[in-house]
């Protein structure tokens, strides 16, 4: 199987970080997908283009909710519940809201401005942001693996990118610091 994406996308990176904590073989296709000839393999890959992309002899899936879904029915793991759908579905929200601002930057908007596009994702990213520090303790929330890996990938990305300020939220900074010793983690670091 091959893994279409980038060392710096929080959402390739969980999969990435979830297929060496489970012993899933996967080709890593490292791509600059604003590069002409990188750009066309996503495309022929994924017409909504995007990564990550899951490249299987059977079929090729997009979106990493699609790709986990696929890859915990292949290793016969129980699939999320109802709650913890709804969570990944916070921190989903929050990393596209940021996906967007800092696609805004890169167009030379500035992303503090007072325009409702702008409002409407800072006002996002902050609830969500809120949200999760405080239902981090919930048993749902703990206990599920991809989970914390997807939180541990939006909140690294954060820091990695600069893109907010998250020293209110204690109990993400207490998991953050702590998830952040595994080797998985490490191997798949944006800044390495
Ligand atoms: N819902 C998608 C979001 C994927 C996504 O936003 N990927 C970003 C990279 S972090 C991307 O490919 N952006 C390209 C674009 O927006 O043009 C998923 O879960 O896979």
């Amino acid at each position: 199987m091959q893994l279409l994406g980038s060392t710096t996308s929080p959402f390739v990176r969980r999969i990435r970080i979830w297929a060496l904590l489970n012993q899933c073989s996967l080709e890593f296709i490292n791509l600059d997908i604003f590069s002409d000839t990188d750009r066309q393999l996503m495309i022929q890959n994924n017409p909504a283009r995007k990564i990550p992309v899951l490249i299987t002899k059977q079929q090729t899936l997009a979106d990493s909710n699609n790709i986990i879904r696929f890859l915990l029915e292949q290793h016969s793991q129980t699939s999320l519940n109802w709650q913890q759908e709804h969570l990944l579905t916070i921190i989903n929200a929050c990393s596209d809201s940021l996906v967007e601002l800092l696609l805004c930057q890169r167009s030379g908007f500035d992303t503090q401005d007072d325009k409702l596009f702008f409002n409407l994702q800072n006002e996002r990213i902050a609830e969500t942001l809120s949200y999760l520090n405080n239902h981090f303790a919930d048993a749902e929330f703990k206990s599920c693996e991809y989970l914390c890996i997807s939180l541990y990938c939006l909140l690294d990305w954060i820091c990695f990118r600069e893109l907010t300020d998250l020293t209110a939220h204690t109990e993400l900074m207490k998991f953050y610091h702590s998830f952040a010793q595994q080797q998985a983690v490490q191997q798949t670091d944006p800044r390495n």
